[in-house]
Protein backbone atom coordinates (compact mmCIF):
# COMPACT_ATOMS: atom_id res chain seq x y z
CA UNK A 1 0.00 0.00 0.00
CA UNK A 2 1.47 3.31 -1.08
CA UNK A 3 1.98 5.65 1.91
CA UNK A 4 2.94 9.71 2.18
CA UNK A 5 5.93 9.85 4.08
CA UNK A 6 7.49 13.04 5.12
CA UNK A 7 11.51 13.48 5.30
CA UNK A 8 12.00 15.95 8.76
CA UNK A 9 16.28 16.32 9.07
CA UNK A 10 16.81 17.79 12.76
CA UNK A 11 20.56 18.44 12.61
CA UNK A 12 21.01 18.21 16.68
CA UNK A 13 24.51 17.52 18.09
CA UNK A 14 24.46 19.49 21.03
CA UNK A 15 22.58 16.24 22.96
CA UNK A 16 25.81 14.06 22.17
CA UNK A 17 29.43 14.77 23.53
CA UNK A 18 31.03 13.59 20.35
CA UNK A 19 30.35 16.36 17.86
CA UNK A 20 28.54 14.92 13.99
CA UNK A 21 25.48 14.14 14.65
CA UNK A 22 24.92 17.35 12.93
CA UNK A 23 25.77 15.19 9.30
CA UNK A 24 22.96 12.66 9.96
CA UNK A 25 20.41 14.03 7.97
CA UNK A 26 22.59 14.70 4.41
CA UNK A 27 24.17 11.55 5.14
CA UNK A 28 21.07 9.42 5.05
CA UNK A 29 19.60 11.37 2.10
CA UNK A 30 23.22 11.11 0.25
CA UNK A 31 22.50 7.43 0.81
CA UNK A 32 19.83 7.88 -1.12
CA UNK A 33 16.68 7.38 1.88
CA UNK A 34 13.74 9.47 -0.85
CA UNK A 35 14.00 6.72 -3.41
CA UNK A 36 14.52 4.02 -1.64
CA UNK A 37 10.84 4.45 -0.14
CA UNK A 38 9.49 6.00 -3.47
CA UNK A 39 10.98 3.06 -5.32
CA UNK A 40 8.94 1.06 -2.93
CA UNK A 41 5.91 3.25 -4.38
CA UNK A 42 5.48 5.57 -1.80
CA UNK A 43 4.94 9.55 -2.42
CA UNK A 44 8.21 11.42 -0.31
CA UNK A 45 8.33 14.41 0.40
CA UNK A 46 11.99 15.85 1.86
CA UNK A 47 10.83 18.74 4.16
CA UNK A 48 14.63 20.06 4.46
CA UNK A 49 15.87 20.53 7.81
CA UNK A 50 15.28 22.29 10.53
CA UNK A 51 17.11 24.75 12.47
CA UNK A 52 17.82 25.48 16.01
CA UNK A 53 16.45 28.66 17.90
CA UNK A 54 18.75 29.84 20.51
CA UNK A 55 16.92 29.94 23.97
CA UNK A 56 18.16 31.51 27.25
CA UNK A 57 16.74 29.15 30.00
CA UNK A 58 17.59 29.59 33.60
CA UNK A 59 20.72 26.78 34.77
CA UNK A 60 19.66 23.50 36.60
CA UNK A 61 21.26 21.99 40.11
CA UNK A 62 24.04 20.12 37.53
CA UNK A 63 26.49 22.20 36.60
CA UNK A 64 27.72 19.71 34.26
CA UNK A 65 25.07 19.34 31.60
CA UNK A 66 26.18 20.29 28.73
CA UNK A 67 24.97 22.97 26.07
CA UNK A 68 21.89 23.35 27.91
CA UNK A 69 20.81 26.33 25.95
CA UNK A 70 21.17 24.79 22.83
CA UNK A 71 19.54 21.83 23.68
CA UNK A 72 16.50 23.52 25.36
CA UNK A 73 16.16 25.32 21.83
CA UNK A 74 16.46 22.57 19.59
CA UNK A 75 13.74 20.66 21.89
CA UNK A 76 11.45 23.53 21.64
CA UNK A 77 12.05 23.71 17.66
CA UNK A 78 11.15 19.94 17.08
CA UNK A 79 8.19 20.01 19.11
CA UNK A 80 6.73 22.92 17.10
CA UNK A 81 7.74 21.78 13.80
CA UNK A 82 6.56 17.83 14.42
CA UNK A 83 3.36 19.09 15.75
CA UNK A 84 2.53 20.83 12.26
CA UNK A 85 2.77 17.48 10.63
CA UNK A 86 -0.59 16.65 8.49
CA UNK A 87 -2.48 13.69 10.14
CA UNK A 88 -1.96 11.78 6.86
CA UNK A 89 1.33 11.52 6.36
CA UNK A 90 4.16 9.28 8.35
CA UNK A 91 6.96 11.31 8.86
CA UNK A 92 10.64 10.32 9.47
CA UNK A 93 12.51 12.51 11.57
CA UNK A 94 16.15 12.41 10.24
CA UNK A 95 18.40 13.16 13.32
CA UNK A 96 20.45 14.43 15.17
CA UNK A 97 21.49 12.99 18.35
CA UNK A 98 18.19 11.06 20.74
CA UNK A 99 17.39 14.41 22.50
CA UNK A 100 15.25 14.43 19.27
CA UNK A 101 12.96 12.16 20.90
CA UNK A 102 12.18 14.85 23.54
CA UNK A 103 10.57 16.98 20.63
CA UNK A 104 9.39 14.38 18.53
CA UNK A 105 7.55 12.15 21.01
CA UNK A 106 5.92 14.69 22.95
CA UNK A 107 4.41 15.88 19.30
CA UNK A 108 3.48 12.56 17.89
CA UNK A 109 1.74 12.27 21.40
CA UNK A 110 -0.43 15.18 20.97
CA UNK A 111 -1.13 14.26 17.40
CA UNK A 112 -2.89 10.93 18.35
CA UNK A 113 -4.56 12.18 21.24
CA UNK A 114 -6.42 14.22 18.65
CA UNK A 115 -6.79 11.53 16.84
CA UNK A 116 -8.57 9.69 19.86
CA UNK A 117 -5.96 7.34 20.10
CA UNK A 118 -3.14 6.08 22.15
CA UNK A 119 0.85 6.93 21.55
CA UNK A 120 2.92 3.71 21.51
CA UNK A 121 6.65 3.88 21.72
CA UNK A 122 9.27 0.95 20.54
CA UNK A 123 12.43 2.12 21.88
CA UNK A 124 15.04 0.14 19.81
CA UNK A 125 18.82 1.01 21.31
CA UNK A 126 21.43 0.32 23.75
CA UNK A 127 20.32 2.40 26.66
CA UNK A 128 17.24 3.60 28.12
CA UNK A 129 17.73 6.91 27.85
CA UNK A 130 15.74 7.52 31.27
CA UNK A 131 17.77 9.81 32.90
CA UNK A 132 17.18 13.38 34.23
CA UNK A 133 18.73 16.83 34.94
CA UNK A 134 19.90 15.35 38.08
CA UNK A 135 20.97 12.23 37.86
CA UNK A 136 22.76 12.11 34.68
CA UNK A 137 26.55 11.45 35.57
CA UNK A 138 27.82 12.54 31.54
CA UNK A 139 25.93 16.22 31.66
CA UNK A 140 24.56 14.73 28.01
CA UNK A 141 21.15 15.04 27.55
CA UNK A 142 20.88 12.75 24.44
CA UNK A 143 20.67 10.03 27.48
CA UNK A 144 17.16 12.06 29.15
CA UNK A 145 14.10 12.06 26.40
CA UNK A 146 12.45 8.77 27.98
CA UNK A 147 12.24 10.19 31.49
CA UNK A 148 11.09 13.88 29.81
CA UNK A 149 8.21 12.44 27.17
CA UNK A 150 6.72 9.82 29.91
CA UNK A 151 6.84 13.21 32.60
CA UNK A 152 8.62 10.47 34.97
CA UNK A 153 10.82 13.58 36.06
CA UNK A 154 9.88 17.48 35.83
CA UNK A 155 12.23 18.79 32.99
CA UNK A 156 10.68 22.47 33.48
CA UNK A 157 11.08 25.29 33.15
CA UNK A 158 13.93 24.53 31.03
CA UNK A 159 11.79 22.15 28.32
CA UNK A 160 8.73 22.78 27.42
CA UNK A 161 5.96 21.51 29.58
CA UNK A 162 4.64 18.79 28.22
CA UNK A 163 0.43 19.00 27.67
CA UNK A 164 0.53 15.18 26.65
CA UNK A 165 2.74 12.52 28.08
CA UNK A 166 3.24 8.80 27.42
CA UNK A 167 2.12 6.06 29.31
CA UNK A 168 5.39 4.16 30.44
CA UNK A 169 3.15 1.01 29.92
CA UNK A 170 2.93 2.05 25.70
CA UNK A 171 6.70 1.38 26.10
CA UNK A 172 9.01 -1.29 24.78
CA UNK A 173 12.39 -1.15 24.82
CA UNK A 174 14.69 -3.54 22.90
CA UNK A 175 18.44 -3.99 22.73
CA UNK A 176 19.48 -2.87 26.27
CA UNK A 177 22.98 -3.35 27.20
CA UNK A 178 24.51 -0.19 29.03
CA UNK A 179 22.15 1.08 31.46
CA UNK A 180 23.47 3.23 34.14
CA UNK A 181 22.14 2.57 37.88
CA UNK A 182 19.99 5.46 38.33
CA UNK A 183 18.56 4.20 35.38
CA UNK A 184 18.04 0.68 36.84
CA UNK A 185 15.96 1.91 39.54
CA UNK A 186 13.93 4.04 37.39
CA UNK A 187 13.12 1.10 35.05
CA UNK A 188 12.26 -1.27 37.87
CA UNK A 189 10.09 1.16 39.17
CA UNK A 190 8.17 1.74 36.17
CA UNK A 191 6.30 -0.68 33.95
CA UNK A 192 8.03 -0.04 30.47
CA UNK A 193 8.22 -3.06 28.88
CA UNK A 194 12.16 -4.19 28.72
CA UNK A 195 13.87 -6.55 26.71
CA UNK A 196 17.59 -6.47 27.24
CA UNK A 197 20.00 -8.42 25.17
CA UNK A 198 20.22 -11.31 27.36
CA UNK A 199 16.60 -11.86 26.81
CA UNK A 200 16.81 -11.39 23.06
CA UNK A 201 19.85 -14.07 23.40
CA UNK A 202 17.57 -16.26 25.18
CA UNK A 203 14.50 -16.30 23.58
CA UNK A 204 14.74 -14.24 19.96
CA UNK A 205 13.83 -10.75 19.26
CA UNK A 206 10.55 -11.64 17.70
CA UNK A 207 9.13 -12.68 21.03
CA UNK A 208 8.86 -9.20 23.01
CA UNK A 209 8.23 -7.78 19.71
CA UNK A 210 5.20 -10.13 18.42
CA UNK A 211 3.72 -9.44 22.39
CA UNK A 212 4.16 -5.50 22.10
CA UNK A 213 2.59 -5.13 18.42
CA UNK A 214 -0.45 -7.38 19.58
CA UNK A 215 -1.06 -4.94 22.73
CA UNK A 216 -0.40 -1.47 20.29
CA UNK A 217 -3.12 -3.40 17.39
CA UNK A 218 -5.71 -4.53 20.43
CA UNK A 219 -5.70 -0.48 21.79
CA UNK A 220 -5.42 0.62 18.51
CA UNK A 221 -3.05 2.72 19.07
CA UNK A 222 -0.16 5.05 16.89
CA UNK A 223 3.24 3.96 16.98
CA UNK A 224 6.27 5.94 16.92
CA UNK A 225 9.32 4.17 16.54
CA UNK A 226 12.48 5.46 17.46
CA UNK A 227 15.29 3.92 16.46
CA UNK A 228 18.84 4.51 17.75
CA UNK A 229 21.36 3.48 15.75
CA UNK A 230 23.65 2.05 18.42
CA UNK A 231 20.83 -1.06 18.79
CA UNK A 232 22.51 -2.45 16.36
CA UNK A 233 26.03 -3.98 16.43
CA UNK A 234 29.00 -1.56 15.90
CA UNK A 235 30.64 -4.55 13.60
CA UNK A 236 27.75 -3.56 11.27
CA UNK A 237 26.76 -0.24 12.16
CA UNK A 238 30.07 1.76 12.99
CA UNK A 239 29.05 5.17 13.23
CA UNK A 240 27.92 5.63 16.43
CA UNK A 241 29.24 8.32 19.27
CA UNK A 242 28.92 5.50 21.83
CA UNK A 243 29.61 1.84 20.97
CA UNK A 244 28.06 -0.87 23.13
CA UNK A 245 29.70 -4.22 21.90
CA UNK A 246 26.90 -7.35 21.69
CA UNK A 247 24.01 -5.18 19.75
CA UNK A 248 21.16 -6.44 17.41
CA UNK A 249 22.56 -8.34 14.86
CA UNK A 250 21.91 -7.59 10.62
CA UNK A 251 18.98 -10.34 10.84
CA UNK A 252 17.89 -9.32 13.89
CA UNK A 253 17.16 -5.81 13.19
CA UNK A 254 15.97 -6.56 9.80
CA UNK A 255 12.94 -8.67 11.33
CA UNK A 256 11.93 -6.05 13.38
CA UNK A 257 12.05 -3.63 10.57
CA UNK A 258 9.88 -6.56 8.57
CA UNK A 259 7.17 -7.23 11.56
CA UNK A 260 6.65 -3.43 11.98
CA UNK A 261 6.12 -3.31 8.42
CA UNK A 262 3.23 -6.36 8.83
CA UNK A 263 1.69 -5.15 11.69
CA UNK A 264 0.90 -2.03 9.52
CA UNK A 265 1.12 0.13 12.74
CA UNK A 266 3.89 2.72 12.25
CA UNK A 267 2.75 6.12 12.21
CA UNK A 268 5.98 8.24 12.63
CA UNK A 269 9.66 7.08 13.19
CA UNK A 270 13.12 8.93 14.35
CA UNK A 271 16.67 7.56 13.05
CA UNK A 272 18.98 8.75 15.94
CA UNK A 273 22.57 8.81 16.77
CA UNK A 274 23.66 8.47 13.24
CA UNK A 275 27.20 10.10 13.46
CA UNK A 276 28.53 9.90 9.86
CA UNK A 277 31.71 11.21 10.90
CA UNK A 278 32.85 7.90 12.42
CA UNK A 279 31.33 5.86 9.43
CA UNK A 280 33.88 3.49 7.21
CA UNK A 281 32.82 4.68 3.83
CA UNK A 282 29.18 5.46 4.20
CA UNK A 283 28.21 1.57 5.22
CA UNK A 284 25.77 2.78 8.29
CA UNK A 285 23.85 5.63 6.67
CA UNK A 286 23.47 3.09 3.71
CA UNK A 287 22.44 0.04 6.34
CA UNK A 288 19.73 2.68 7.78
CA UNK A 289 18.37 3.10 4.68
CA UNK A 290 18.19 -0.35 4.11
CA UNK A 291 16.59 -1.14 6.98
CA UNK A 292 13.92 1.94 6.67
CA UNK A 293 12.78 0.61 3.23
CA UNK A 294 12.55 -2.89 5.28
CA UNK A 295 9.96 -1.05 7.48
CA UNK A 296 8.24 0.64 4.14
CA UNK A 297 7.70 -2.51 2.65
CA UNK A 298 10.71 -4.03 0.78
CA UNK A 299 10.73 -7.79 0.97
CA UNK A 300 12.56 -11.02 -0.51
CA UNK A 301 9.68 -12.65 -2.25
CA UNK A 302 6.27 -10.70 -3.33
CA UNK A 303 3.84 -12.48 -1.27
CA UNK A 304 3.68 -13.68 2.11
CA UNK A 305 6.21 -15.60 3.97
CA UNK A 306 3.74 -16.54 7.06
CA UNK A 307 0.10 -17.72 7.54
B1 LIG B 1 21.88 7.49 23.54
C1 LIG B 1 24.81 7.26 29.17
F1 LIG B 1 26.48 7.04 30.79
N1 LIG B 1 23.78 6.55 29.89
O1 LIG B 1 23.86 9.11 30.28
C2 LIG B 1 24.76 8.74 29.55
F2 LIG B 1 26.24 5.38 29.43
O2 LIG B 1 20.92 8.36 22.89
C3 LIG B 1 24.71 7.05 27.70
O3 LIG B 1 21.14 6.24 23.84
C4 LIG B 1 23.60 7.80 27.02
O4 LIG B 1 22.96 7.14 22.63
C5 LIG B 1 23.43 7.37 25.58
O5 LIG B 1 25.61 9.48 29.07
C6 LIG B 1 22.43 8.19 24.86
C7 LIG B 1 26.17 6.70 29.59
MN1 LIG C 1 19.42 6.65 22.56
MN1 LIG D 1 21.98 4.66 22.55
MN1 LIG E 1 24.68 7.48 21.43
Amino acid sequence: MSKSVTLIGAPIQTGAWRRGCLMGPDALRTAGLRAALAELGHDVVDAGNLHPVAASVPPTHNATIRDLDLCAGWVRVLQEAAAEVAPDTIPIFMGGDHLMAAGTVPAMAKRAEAAGKPLFVLWLDAHSDIHDFDSTDSGNLHGTPVAYFTGLSDFTPQFPALEQTVDPANICMIGLRSVDPHEKKVLAASNIDVADMRMIDEHGIAAPLRAFLERVAEADGHLHVSFDVDFLDPDIAPAVGTTVPGGATFREAHLVMEWLHDSGLVTSMDIAELNPFMDDRGRTARLMVDFVASLFGKSVLDRPTRS
